[in-house]
């Protein structure tokens, strides 16, 4: 910088103004107060009132605004659905027949609610009744968003966000005569309350609470087909008297009870047809260039598409902390379709458990593999890379050199593992964090994660969680060799 004399002009300047402002102070005491006054309003206003308008009006102040998707055109698409309509003939319209499980999970994440909604829809199909279906709903506290009391936001996704297919009111086979699902608010027109069957889910349930899937799948079915009401809606009880009042619940997804319905819902047109929806495949589509092949020439040719030179892995962390604990304690098998006999890897649990509790040696058996340590984590990467490239054909090239790393952990634990996976020959390295999303694909930023970990050319996971086993299910339904999915 130059040195500036003290009569510069420059500095001439800058006193007059100086003069001038000490000389109106005095007058303005009581402007003062009114500026005061008129701070404090302007904070209170940002703080509580009118956020969203403010930061419409002065994005310049606050960076990119970020709140929460509005979904409004979707909405309104699914509102305009074609099978929303009266007069259409059976078994559509106003003759059609109807069944509403009001008692699938609610607030759970979302895992948990996906497989219900296939298997409701599968049992809807079976019962040749249309399936109605609703938005998803997670606990507040849990999106990615700050709630603050005046904003106006529903923290509800619509299902055709995450999902596209027959359980989101997409279309059957061609041939197949089945009903297309219809939304809850259709129902409502469809299938005003005084025309409504009532099923409480406890007069069903006792007789079949413990049974395998496959029995307590028919012993509905045949409830549903023969029952002559045009419209049932199935209520769950009280918390007090089930806990988990679903159709197919907790207990059963969470054990080899599931597994006799896997074979009929695999095949099922609800798992054939179902399909990514257009907002997930568009975040899938913009952020592939992060995979983009980053190895010699030769690997690149023999290998283009970048899913195919892919390994995801599913590290699932935050609440699993805890969660894997309480799996100990509870004896916990894998979950659903992770129990599958055809995939490597399998979990038995250890002898030695009594009712609530379990020795530490079997918690630490468990903790092992479902909370893993970061050894545990390269070594499995490294046996099933391994394992994948001695199982190709002769001939066949196979290049594993891109790994993608999708996880709920937000300590930034995943980034400390970079440098020694680098080591080991990974060229390419994406976490879940890097990910650029809009507002809607930053919504079911966990239904892209599930794409992309689906679409890779081998797939680790953790066997206890839904989330895990939704892309076990997508895997098979694709017809992937077994082998390409593991488990930690
Ligand atoms: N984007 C992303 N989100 C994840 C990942 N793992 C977990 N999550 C999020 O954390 C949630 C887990 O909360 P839960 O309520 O227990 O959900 P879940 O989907 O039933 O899955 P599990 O608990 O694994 O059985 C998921 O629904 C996701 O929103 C991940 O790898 N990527
Ligand atoms: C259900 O629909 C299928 C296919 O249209 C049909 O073959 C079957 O008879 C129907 N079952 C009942 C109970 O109506
Ligand atoms: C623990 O789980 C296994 C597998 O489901 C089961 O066979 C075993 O009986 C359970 N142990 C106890 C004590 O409940
Ligand atoms: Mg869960």
């Amino acid at each position: 910088m130059l040195p500036t004399s003290a009569n510069s002009p420059k500095r001439r300047v800058l006193r007059r103004w100086r003069n001038r402002i000490r000389h109106q102070l005095p007058q303005s005491r009581q402007r003062r107060w009114l500026l005061y006054i008129a701070i404090l309003a302007t904070v209170h206003f940002f703080v509580g009132y009118g956020q969203r308008d403010l930061r419409r009006a002065f994005p310049f102040l606050f960076g990119e605004i970020d709140e929460p998707p509005t979904y409004k055109q979707l909405r309104q698409w699914e509102l305009d659905l074609p099978q929303h309509n009266l007069e259409l003939p059976f078994p559509e319209g106003r003759n059609g027949r109807y069944v509403y499980f009001r008692n699938q999970v609610r607030k759970l994440g979302w895992n948990n609610a996906l497989n219900e909604v296939l298997m409701n829809t599968h049992l809807a199909y079976k019962s040749n009744r249309t399936y109605v279906f609703q938005d998803y709903m997670w606990k507040r506290s849990y999106y990615p968003w700050r709630w603050y009391k005046h904003r106006d936001w529903r923290p509800r996704t619509p299902l055709n966000a995450l999902i596209g297919g027959p359980s989101a009111g997409g279309p059957w086979d061609k041939d197949d005569p089945a009903p297309r699902s219809v939304s809850e608010r259709w129902f409502d027109i469809v299938c005003p309350k005084s025309e409504r069957r009532i099923i409480y889910s406890e007069d069903v349930k006792p007789a079949i609470r413990w049974k395998n899937g496959d029995v307590i799948f028919k012993h509905w079915q045949k409830l549903l087909s023969e029952a002559p009401e045009r419209c049932i809606e199935v209520k769950p009880v009280s918390l007090k008297v089930d806990p988990f009042p679903q159709t197919f619940d907790l207990y059963v997804w969470g054990s080899e009870r599931i597994l006799p319905l896997w074979e009929e819902f695999k095949n099922s047109p609800v798992s054939q047809l179902l399909s990514t929806s257009p907002i997930v495949q568009s975040a899938v589509d913009r952020n592939l260039y992060l995979f983009m092949a980053r190895s010699s020439r030769a690997q690149n040719t023999d290998v283009p598409d970048p899913f195919d030179r892919m390994l995801a892995i599913h590290l699932r962390r935050g609440d699993f902390s805890q969660a894997c604990l309480d799996l100990a304690n509870w004896n916990s098998t894998f979950y659903s379709w992770n129990l599958l006999p055809s995939l490597p890897d399998s979990f038995s649990t250890p002898p030695g458990y009594e009712w609530g509790k379990n020795t530490p040696e079997n918690v630490q058996l468990y903790l092992e593999r479902c909370f893993p340590t970061d050894e545990f984590i390269l070594n499995k990467i490294r046996t099933s890379r391994s394992d994948y490239i001695r199982g190709a054909k002769s001939g066949e090239p196979r290049v594993l050199d891109t790994l993608y790393l999708l996880t709920n952990d937000k300590s930034g634990w995943v980034d400390s593992m970079r440098p020694v996976l680098q080591r080991e020959g990974w060229n390419t390295i994406v976490t879940t964090k890097q990910l650029h999303l809009d507002q809607e694909q930053k919504d079911v930023n966990m239904a892209v994660d599930m794409e992309f970990a689906r679409k890779a050319a081998v797939f680790i996971g953790n066997g206890w969680s839904s989330f895990t086993s939704n892309i076990v299910h997508r895997r098979l339904v694709d017809g992937r060799d077994p082998n390409t999915i593991r488990f930690y």
